[in-house]
């Protein structure tokens, strides 16, 4: 199929029929000031717009590419499961093999059910606490984002910090009510509100490493003191590996910073970019989802062939030799060489980075700890340096908070390319 339309005509087009154009806020380009560029086709690290341009990918479709677009092995995969039927309602071997492929991998986890995103994972996997143990609370922390569910929309980060947006009409203060939200990386914090609601909290539900309010890093010890805390209360302690999951080690931020969870959610890299999402813990708890216990969660397309087929191809190429080796690599020369830029710029900003995902705060001068230290950035500096890389080709995430994330496919010629255009936005910025 071809056409002759730019960007720009698209997106007059989608904002008649689409809400603000796009299915998915943060791609509105609202807090970097300019309209979105659509997107033709992607190959490796590069990105295509129908007017020609080409971009270096530092969103990996919000982390999920991180073999980089088109991986030969991912195209096969898929292709062979899509001569053989796109969905059949039914159980098939490769649901099977992807579920204990993470089984293997994730360390935690016995037993897993498949869904279609990460929201659908977190919001199962909250239904499962409050049924497993019979309370009603959970617990998360302020601009810790997991997807769009009524519990989780208090004090969210991702699209909701980026667009100032509260919390969300339509939420019902019944539901919210029972969300208790508290800032990252604060112990006191956390002793006070597990004291408070000790017999009341089902759960504690965290992305190990925030990356839904640009990278936050959880202090020496903070994650262990989480595991120590909800273990003594009985409070089950859900990781949110949606982002970090099979992106810092195999096994996730679990495996990396050696805490076992009893419960986590998964997305993004399972599907290798097509809609994937996933819970999973200790066979005990597992075991009281429907069929086999009475608490409820299904879906028509969870287990889809073509899915399954894209997140058991990607786990595959992420289990060969040296795969995270060299995915680190490259992640800490594209880091070292943005902080080198920033600091000779002189341009307030602090780099934080784990493994190969990352976020450039700007006008800050110190480690960005929570939620609160990250709403303090220059976002108007960040938009102007958005605009500045986007000019260059350089595709980054359209809000101050969110991740950057280095692929497989990112080459040392793009990295070094990258770093030129960083080099350039900062003279720029510096000159405003
Ligand atoms: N929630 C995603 C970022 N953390 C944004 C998804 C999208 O806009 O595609």
């Amino acid at each position: 199929m071809s056409h002759n339309l730019l960007s720009s005509n698209f997106f007059t087009m989608a904002k008649d029929v689409i809400p603000g154009g796009v299915n998915s806020p943060v791609r509105a380009c609202m807090s970097v000031g300019c309209d979105p560029v659509f997107i033709e086709k992607a190959e490796e690290c590069y990105l295509y717009d129908p007017d020609g341009n080409s971009y270096i990918d530092y969103v990996c479709s919000w982390g999920p590419m991180i073999l980089g677009h088109g991986h030969p092995h991912m195209v096969s995969a898929v292709s062979e499961a899509l001569a053989q039927g796109t969905s059949f309602g039914a159980p098939t071997w490769r649901e099977v093999a992807l579920a204990n492929k993470i089984v293997d991998m994730l360390p935690s986890i016995e037993m897993v059910r498949l869904v279609n995103s990460g929201t659908e994972a977190t919001m199962s996997a909250i239904r499962l606490a409050r049924g497993y143990t019979g309370r009603k609370k959970i617990l998360k922390f302020d601009g810790c984002y997991h997807g769009h569910a009524d519990s989780f929309l208090v004090k969210a980060g991702s699209g909701v910090a980026t667009l100032g947006i509260p919390g969300s009409p339509g939420v019902p203060e019944e539901i919210v009510s029972n969300t208790i939200s508290i800032p990252f990386n604060n112990r006191s914090a956390l002793e006070k509100a597990i004291e408070q609601e000790t017999d009341q909290l089902a759960a504690v539900i965290m992305e190990p490493v925030p990356a839904n309010m640009g990278v936050i890093l959880p202090d020496e010890g903070f994650l262990e003191f989480v595991r120590e805390k909800t273990s003594k209360n009985n409070i089950l302690l859900i990781f949110d590996e949606v982002i970090t999951g099979f992106r810092l080690a195999p096994g996730g931020a679990q495996e990396y910073f050696g805490i076992m969870p009893d419960i986590t959610c998964l997305g993004k890299i399972i599907g290798g970019g097509l809609p994937v999402g996933a819970y999973g813990g200790k066979k005990e708890i597992m075991e009281q989802i429907a069929p086999s216990g009475p608490v409820y969660q299904a879906g028509t397309l969870s287990g889809n062939p073509l899915a399954t087929a894209a997140g058991i191809a990607t786990l595959e190429v992420l289990e060969r030799p040296g795969f995270y080796e060299s995915l680190k690599e490259k992640a800490d020369y594209l880091a070292e060489g943005m902080k080198k830029l920033a600091t000779d710029s002189g341009i307030p900003c602090v780099n934080q980075r784990i493994g190969s995902m990352m976020t450039t705060f700007f006008g800050q001068q110190e480690p960005v700890k929570n939620f609160q230290d990250a709403m303090k950035s220059d976002t108007d500096m960040y938009a102007a340096f958005y605009r500045n890389m986007l000019s260059e080709g350089i595709w980054l995430a359209p809000s101050q908070f969110e991740a950057a994330f280095v692929s497989l496919a990112h080459n040392w010629d793009a990295l070094d390319f990258t770093l030129d255009a960083a080099e350039s936005a900062f003279t720029r910025l510096k000159n405003i």
